[in-house]
């Protein structure tokens, strides 16, 4: 049933979705600006990608002092993280903390999922639709839907078939899936499965790793947290502010300035070798020139690889797993809680898909070209349609009735990631095309999230209701953000998601921006400072 709309259902602005962006935009449009705002959501608490991904092992490879708003002081003094890095459940309780502080759930609608999301142009605002039948109406339309939401399980033959169960990791059931006694099947091996096999591994009674392309992976050397830190972060927050936005991907570290050629081979070995003891994704950050220049590149890789052989002991496993075909770090590069040792248990498999495909899934389990593997669980650790799915998800349609699906047709054009030339009043936070993706994501979410309050702030003053890009300047900036990754190795990485070539069919566009996080910040500034150059505002 659609009910029906009143002036109740009418807002200043609707975000969709309650994770990070969503409460942050929540809070900067409803309390400091006065807007009247509401926040729809599909999930029936607040969360966002970490809602959804409850999956064993689930746990954020930012470290926490980093992973963790900036824009307000309190928030800062007032909560300690307990581990190096946030386990999933802790991230929920963090999010819930802010929730309850900012007062932000009377203003969330949850079981609320947008399934139409229409520009009206006789009104010059957006109608939405919800799946159980809610209309509402806004001025402002701001996606905060996430770039990993959409999750994304294979079309193999036969799934619907299969007597046991299973599941995606970025869709896990809150209640705790019980391993005990069963013998489990997992899908994929990307930042998640990496982090889900250990885990698995030690409570099912027998776990099979169905892998089509190796994947390096540094150990995270996650740890509880001592007091003493917890002081330093809360007594030097401000430092680690400005630092971390001043830094390219948002991240607690620097990246070195030194090239791999600039030292010899014993030395790079030690870098490698304290970098893989410190462990973390600043493992990448040891030279300046990893992602830009193949030759440094294969330094770092074949010291993971030789990392892999050692670590494995069974020769079969270490071949199969150290048999990767893209450079490091050019695809998002996972971080590991002993990942590769856990091809020592005795009740783990590892099949190569590359040598032996899966035929199709039957009643009790797979059915690959060579073998039938018995299952009770298959867990699909087979990631997402990343950037552009969830906003497709929302079946927008802008002025002249014009889909996004269709504009989106060889792939997504946005101007700066923010908004998308035909789609007035949309603004997209994390978008494609703008760094995301490529940081650490709660500081790319605060820059946008504040960009798009004073760029509202700056219609109300002026007493504008409308904005729009266009198309010239959205393809003058998918250029700019071809040309910054052209510059990096990533862009030529097969099955990577970073170009959507992990999902069948989709348009290969690369889709974040790559010059890092303070120069877009600059371009976003300079835009703005020039009364919003590339936007029409009436
Ligand atoms: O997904 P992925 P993910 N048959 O797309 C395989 C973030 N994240 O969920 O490489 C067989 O990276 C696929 O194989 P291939 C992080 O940004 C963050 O692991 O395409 N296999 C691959 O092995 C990350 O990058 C945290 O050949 C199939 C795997 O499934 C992003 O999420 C933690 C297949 C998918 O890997 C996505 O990571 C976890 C098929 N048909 C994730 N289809 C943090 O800590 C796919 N695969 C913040």
């Amino acid at each position: 049933m659609i009910n029906d709309i009143s002036n109740n259902n009418t807002y200043d602005a609707i975000i969709v979705g309650a994770g990070f962006a969503g409460l942050y935009q929540l809070i900067c449009l409803r309390d400091q600006l006065g807007l009247k705002c509401l926040i729809l959501e599909t999930g029936d608490d607040v969360g966002g990608t970490w809602y959804w991904n409850r999956y064993p092992g689930a746990r954020c490879d930012t470290e926490s002092h980093a992973y963790s708003y900036y824009f307000s002081d309190e928030l800062l003094k007032e909560w300690s993280w307990t581990e190096r890095y946030p386990g999933h459940a802790e991230i929920r309780e963090y999010i819930n903390f802010v929730a309850k502080k900012f007062d932000l759930k009377k203003d969330i609608l949850f079981n609320n999922k947008v399934t139409s999301s229409t520009f009206n142009e006789s009104e010059n605002n957006w109608s939405l639709i919800t799946e159980n039948g809610n209309q509402f109406k806004a001025k402002y339309l701001i996606s905060a839907v996430g770039c990993l939401s959409n999750a994304n399980i294979p079309n193999i033959k036969g799934l619907n078939t299969f007597e046991g169960k299973y599941y995606h990791t970025g869709n896990w059931p809150k209640n705790d899936v019980s391993f005990t006694n069963k013998k489990v099947g997992q899908i994929g091996t990307g930042s998640t499965g990496i982090q889900a096999v250990p885990v698995i591994a030690a409570n099912a009674k027998h776990l099979t790793v169905f892998q089509r392309t190796a994947n390096y992976s540094v150990p995270a050397r996650n740890q509880p947290l001592n007091d003493d830190f917890k002081e330093h972060v809360k007594a030097d927050y401000k430092n680690y502010r400005e630092f971390l936005k001043r830094t390219p991907n948002g991240h607690p570290f620097d990246i070195s300035e030194r090239l791999v050629s600039d030292v010899n081979e014993d030395e790079r070995n030690e870098i490698y070798e304290k970098a893989w003891e410190k462990g973390g994704l600043q493992f990448r950050a040891t030279f300046q020139d990893l992602v830009t220049n193949l030759d440094a590149n294969n330094t770092a890789a074949e010291f993971i690889k030789q990392k892999i052989r050692k670590t494995v002991l069974n020769n079969k496993f270490a071949d199969i797993l150290s048999d990767i075909d893209h450079p490091y770090a050019g695809k998002r590069p996972p971080i590991d809680s002993h990942y590769f040792e856990a091809f020592n248990r005795d009740n783990i498999n590892l099949v190569d898909l590359r040598a032996d495909p899966i035929k199709h899934i039957d009643e009790k389990g797979i059915q690959t070209k060579q073998d039938h593997f018995d299952l009770d669980i298959i867990v699909f650790a087979t990631g997402y349609d990343a950037m552009t799915g969830p906003l497709l998800n929302l079946n927008i349609t802008g002025k002249d009735n014009l889909k996004l699906s269709d504009y989106w047709k060889e792939g997504p054009k946005t101007y700066l990631g923010l908004q998308i030339a035909g789609f007035p009043n949309l603004f997209t936070i994390t978008g494609p095309g703008s760094p995301s993706v490529l940081t650490n994501m709660p500081m790319a979410i605060e820059q946008h999230v504040e960009w798009i309050r004073d760029c509202i702030s700056h219609m109300n003053k002026k007493g504008y209701s409308l904005i729009e890009t266009n198309n010239k300047v959205s393809e003058e900036w998918g250029q700019e953000v071809n040309k910054v990754a052209n510059k990096t190795l990533l862009p030529k990485v097969k099955h990577s998601w970073y170009l959507g070539a992990n999902i069948p069919g989709k348009p290969q566009v690369f889709m974040p921006y790559a010059g890092g996080l303070p120069k877009y910040n600059d371009i976003c500034n300079d835009v703005k400072k020039n009364d919003y150059l590339g936007f029409n505002l009436s």
